[in-house]
């Protein structure tokens, strides 16, 4: 008896296996695709703040599309280092100084995401999928990473690589996380598309452009380190509203000459400015 009622089950599952393996057919209805994402290399890792903090400073920065909310990746590898938020945004990430900014790229392109959990008490994750978050059905990404430990945080590098044009969520899976703002879009475009058309596309798909969060303020701060070779200064400095909460991260200095007037340990007051290009740079800076 209990055979016969198995036997339905297991048919119903070999019928679905079947027809997701099938090729899409071409008259638009119900197709099952392959899947958007798939996922090659994942590898954990314990990374320390000031680790973290130099390899962001090295990274190849993006183009800034003219909504400063996306960033553009025209080639067909991308690097990425993906944090959580600040404390002050924990339910959130931060990609090259942008909160959830849109990553604009093409179909085919490999990702090479190294993600950060820099909570000191809370889980995270990762995911990238055609679904509605939290569904992780059939989802790529990371595994859940567990709270930081001083400032020793949990990472987890992964390849992934985007097969088909879309429009994706990215989130975090744990709990309401990705509801309460922890999430953000993948835009997969077509590889012919020039950079130029990339940007254009996402000014479409995002008719309510906000003005740019402001581009430069003031703050203050403890100087930690001062590095010349790759002309940046690490500081530890309070909020400076509406453009940087408070922490500890190295700059890059508009002007080497800017080094040489503040000493390590010595308070300062700065001013900070977001290029163009979408990089956060150190433009003045006096001892206080
Ligand atoms: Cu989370």
């Amino acid at each position: 008896m209990k055979i016969r009622n198995v036997q339905p089950t297991l048919l119903a599952v070999a019928g679905l296996t079947i027809l997701a393996l099938l090729p899409a057919p071409e008259n638009g209805i119900a197709q099952p695709k392959r899947p958007p994402f798939v996922q090659s290399v994942s590898h954990k890792r314990v990374i320390q703040k000031d680790a973290l903090v130099a390899l962001e400073v090295a990274q190849a920065h993006a183009t800034v599309a003219t909504s400063g909310k996306a960033l553009v990746f025209p080639d067909s590898v991308v690097q990425l280092i993906v944090r959580t938020g600040p404390a002050s945004d924990m339910l959130s990430y931060r990609i090259q100084g942008l909160r959830n900014p849109t990553l604009i790229l093409h179909a085919g392109a490999s990702l090479h995401i190294l993600f950060v959990n820099v909570d000191d008490d809370m889980t995270h994750d990762l995911r990238f999928g055609a679904v509605k978050p939290p569904d992780t059905t059939g989802t790529v990404g990371s595994s859940r990473l567990p709270h930081s430990e001083d400032d020793n945080y949990s990472a987890e590098e992964i390849t992934i690589r985007a097969t088909e044009p879309g429009r994706y969520p990215y989130f975090c899976s744990y709990k309401n996380h990705a509801a309460n703002g922890m999430r953000g879009m993948l835009e997969v475009v077509n590889p012919q598309k020039s950079l130029e058309d990339m940007m254009k596309t996402n000014s479409t798909t995002m008719p309510t452009r906000h003005k740019d969060a402001s581009k430069s303020g003031d703050g203050t701060g403890t100087v930690r380190s001062i590095d010349p070779v790759h002309q940046t200064i690490t500081l530890d400095h309070g909020n400076i509203p509406s453009v940087m909460p408070a922490m500890t991260m190295a700059y890059k200095v508009a002007d080497a000459n800017l080094l040489q007037s503040v000493n390590v340990n010595e308070s300062v007051r700065f001013t900070l400015t977001r290029s163009d290009a979408g990089e956060w740079l150190i433009t003045a800076i006096r001892k206080e």
